[in-house]
């Protein structure tokens, strides 16, 4: 078996549970944040048979989109006098970032 530990937008993780509660596989949401933008985003994980882990990446790949998402850069620290512009950044971000990872055992007690 594998683990697909999926980090994806906030905006898609509705869709992509229900896509693939749908289809009967389990999936755990935790609730995380980006360390670039520090923004709310979602890990998605779920513990599959090896033969399904391609099926559940084009699920990923289905609901989650490529945004840009605007991104004030903070200053790390200013000299007397001297001052900050702070002009925004643009990012792009998404459609998701994809683990697979050999799951040695796998329980339901
Ligand atoms: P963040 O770390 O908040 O990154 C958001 C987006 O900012 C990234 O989108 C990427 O476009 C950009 N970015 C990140 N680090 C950068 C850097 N050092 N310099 C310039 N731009 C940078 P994605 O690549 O789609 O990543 C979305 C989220 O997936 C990330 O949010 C992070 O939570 C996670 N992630 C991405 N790569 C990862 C990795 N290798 N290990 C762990 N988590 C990762």
């Amino acid at each position: 078996m594998k683990l697909v530990w999926a980090i994806v937008q906030n905006e898609d993780a509705g869709a992509l549970i229900d896509a693939l509660t749908k289809r009967q596989y389990r999936i755990t949401r935790i609730n995380t944040a980006g360390g670039f933008l520090r923004q709310g985003n979602a890990t998605i994980i779920s513990a599959v048979e090896d033969n399904q882990v391609e099926y559940v990446i084009a699920i990923i790949e289905e609901n989650c989109q490529k945004r840009i998402k605007e991104v004030v850069p903070v200053p790390l620290g200013s000299e007397p006098g001297a001052f900050f512009v702070p002009y925004p950044m643009h990012v792009e971000v998404g459609g998701a970032t994809v683990f697979v990872i050999d799951l040695w055992d796998y329980r339901r007690l």
